[in-house]
């Protein structure tokens, strides 16, 4: 690994990557095992969201705390935001056959949803530096035929949608859509498509990741194969940044999301400006480590 050579390469394209974690069969056993934590009653119980979409898992399945600090994850966030971060949240992004792909949109403070106001807030601003990253982790495989991802390389330099308009959530919403929130109708110049060939499709073996800025414009292909893509989002800031501001709880998918038992988790480095409520061990009272710790 080369930082410059990441550095370098996510100035130019918004994202980094593919890279392998693990081989696929690996994967897909660990993948095995985790997901029957996902669906036993008694970790559901330990939810820290009643939820629909599985928000932030992490907070109480121990493989997903273990992958988030993951030294081979932080050290390229570390790369890219400098060395103290947190995950804020973490989100499954399942594609089952039949499934429409993932509209076009572009965030940055997260003002997804029924309110205009961000999620995210930067209290300290370095040229060049993003105030937010997501690892999106391949726990199957997704290719272009089962939903892989697409970004257009370079669309992280001009905001084509207006993230702090609101938007209305329909849940039969399908194509062009964010899982129900239609970012066409928040483009900032309605005439604006993106083009075929600037498209980039980021096919991935399961075990691969791939690192990218909400700012570059991203989505997904539809399910037209035969097999699920499960994507997992490990979504981080930088120590500077505020998450949830000042919010008890957000309204999202027709859900209310209540904030009481969230925290952030340090995947690297140290906290020195303490702005955010931290979870420091999982509902099993077993603690996070940093990847600095792990190594
Ligand atoms: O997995 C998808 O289809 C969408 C993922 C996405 O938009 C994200 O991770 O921000
Ligand atoms: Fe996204």
């Amino acid at each position: 690994m080369d930082p410059d050579n990441d550095r370098r390469t996510f100035a130019e394209q918004g994202y980094i990557g593919p890279f392998t974690l693990w081989e696929p069969g690996e994967m897909a056993a660990w993948w095995k095992r985790q997901r029957k934590v996902l669906l036993d009653p008694e970790a559901g119980s330990r939810k820290t969201f009643d939820n629909p979409v599985n928000y932030d898992r992490h907070l109480d399945i121990p493989g997903l705390g273990e992958l988030i600090s993951d030294p081979r994850i932080v050290r390229r966030l570390q790369a890219l935001i400098g060395p103290d971060v947190l995950c804020w949240r973490t989100e499954f992004f399942p594609k089952n056959p039949g499934d429409s792909g993932t509209g076009w949109h572009q965030v940055e403070k997260y003002a997804i949803g029924e309110t205009s106001v961000g999620m995210l807030e930067a209290t300290e601003h370095s040229p060049g530096v993003p105030m937010e990253l997501t690892c999106w982790v391949a726990f199957t495989e997704a290719a272009r035929e089962n939903a892989c991802m697409k970004v257009i390389p370079g669309s992280h330099r001009q905001w084509r949608y207006d993230e702090h308009a609101p938007m209305r959530w329909n849940a039969s919403a399908r194509d062009n859509s964010f899982f129900g929130y239609n970012y066409d109708g928040i483009k900032i110049d309605a005439d604006w498509n993106p083009d075929e060939q600037d498209v980039r499709h980021l096919e991935m073996r399961a075990g691969q990741f791939f690192i990218f800025t909400a700012r570059t414009i991203h989505g997904s292909n539809p399910n037209v194969g035969r097999r699920q893509r499960m994507g997992f989002a490990i979504r981080v800031v930088p120590t500077h940044v505020r998450v949830y501001g000042g919010m008890t709880g957000f309204d999202e998918f027709g859900h209310h999301f209540d904030l009481e038992r969230h925290g952030c988790v340090l995947v690297g480095g140290s906290d020195e400006y303490g702005l955010n409520r931290m979870a420091r061990h999982n509902a099993w009272g077993e603690p996070f480590s940093t990847a600095e710790e792990r190594l």
